[in-house]
């Protein structure tokens, strides 16, 4: 059975929940681990009030024992602290009351799943769509991915995230050793390796926040450690790059995925797209680039993986676009819900975990065992196919 989770649960109900399913045994589940990586989703410079009221942390109430994973279902649940200001809004059972206190939304937002969501499940109150569209569910997608990557990490698969772009701020590459990555972009309040074009970020999001508006960007997730030939060419749904892709742009607000030089690849000359292969007795088989970004054929080939997505702007904006009432059919400027100015930095940490979830899922259905020994095995025994070769 391959790894999966479903999750549920609305952004300003009592929680947020997920099961995991397929998880080996006898994985040494680090708590601390898993609550740090959902507090490095909420911090960011550009977030809003919300982020005020939460602090995330995961409690695990099924599928492990004693610090280790049993192998049944892993349950995972989120509370959301802001629920105690919405009790009567998200009511479960009908109430007595008046729109106002239910807080109908009838002016749908430009940009979010308001109307579409509306007009597909026939709601009249939009509320019923925003509060599972919310990107509040990746607060729970994190804490799946968190599992993931402490399983990747066990064999000693590490993942790292930056920001490439904040609207018209470019980070230039650094090309940092992994470790080093890992360690300056958790010390910047932007997710960046450089503290001047940090600042200059800062100052971008404070002037479109002054603006009423959003602001977008660029984030890249980098993998390391990855063996060759996680997915297969052999199939659509088995190229693992497809399934990465798949993931990222199921990550709220995204709107475009790349791996390695992405689109550039449209516009350079073969021989400098295709990463040159060499060979030596210590490292195996390796390329003398990484331009591809660890994929050929939808299989992994051992160098890097390189996952970039681009995150539109927030579509709740203090400057509201024109819209259409739903009751009246009459234009409106759109409702106004508070949001973040930008959470570009917070969805770098989305990137990383849920490129890790799917990593992982590729890595258990290679190795595939019940338990962490079994798949340890597994593991030698490719090596030793590969020392080989
Ligand atoms: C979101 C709107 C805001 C964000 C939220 C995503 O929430 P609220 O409507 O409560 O102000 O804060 O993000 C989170 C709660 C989170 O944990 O990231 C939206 O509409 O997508």
């Amino acid at each position: 059975m391959s790894l999966r989770y479903l999750t549920a649960g609305e952004t300003h109900g009592p929680q947020l929940t997920a099961i995991i399913e397929g998880m080996p045994s006898n994985l040494d589940l680090d708590f601390d681990a898993l609550n740090f990586e959902l507090a490095r989703r909420q911090k960011g410079y550009g977030r809003g009030r919300r982020m005020q009221i939460e602090k995330d942390t995961a409690q695990i109430v099924g599928g492990v024992r004693h610090g280790y994973t049993t192998g049944a279902p892993i349950a995972l649940v989120v509370e959301n602290n802001d629920w105690k200001h919405w009790k009567n809004i998200m009511n479960i059972e009908p109430i007595e009351g008046t729109d106002e206190e239910k807080r109908r939304v009838h002016r749908p937002r430009p940009g979010h799943a308001d109307l579409n969501g509306g007009l597909k499940y026939s709601h009249k109150d939009l509320r019923n769509v925003l509060e599972r569209s919310s990107a509040r569910e990746t607060a729970i997608r994190v804490a799946c991915g968190a599992v993931a990557k402490q399983l990747l990490g066990h064999f000693g698969i590490k993942v790292a995230g930056q920001v490439i772009r904040i609207g018209e701020i470019e980070a230039p590459a650094h090309n940092l050793p992994i470790d080093e990555l890992i360690r300056v972009t958790e010390e910047s309040s932007v997710r960046v390796a450089d503290p001047e074009i940090e600042k200059r970020m800062e100052a971008y999001i404070d002037q479109i926040k002054a603006e009423g508006d959003s602001i977008g960007g660029i984030v890249e997730c980098i993998v390391e450690g990855v063996p060759v030939g996680l997915g297969s060419h052999v199939q659509y749904d088995r190229k693992l790059d497809g399934r990465i892709a798949q993931a990222v742009m199921s990550i709220n607000a995204f709107k475009g995925v790349e791996i390695g030089i992405g689109f550039e690849a449209g516009r350079l000359p073969g021989s400098q797209v295709h990463d040159e292969i060499l060979y030596n007795s210590e490292l195996g088989y390796y390329r003398a680039s990484n331009r591809l970004g660890g994929f050929e054929g939808g299989m992994t080939n051992g160098m890097p993986v390189v996952v970039r997505g681009v995150m539109k702007p927030i579509p709740t904006l203090y400057k509201p676009l024109q819209s259409v009432d739903i009751d009246t059919k009459e234009p409106f400027t759109a409702q106004v819900e508070r949001s973040d100015a930008c959470a570009v930095p917070a969805a770098s940490v989305v990137l990383e975990n849920v490129v890790a979830w799917e990593i992982a899922k590729a890595f258990l259905e290679k190795f595939g065992g019940d338990s962490i020994e079994e798949i340890e095995r597994n593991v030698q025994n490719y090596k030793k196919q590969l020392e080989s070769y």
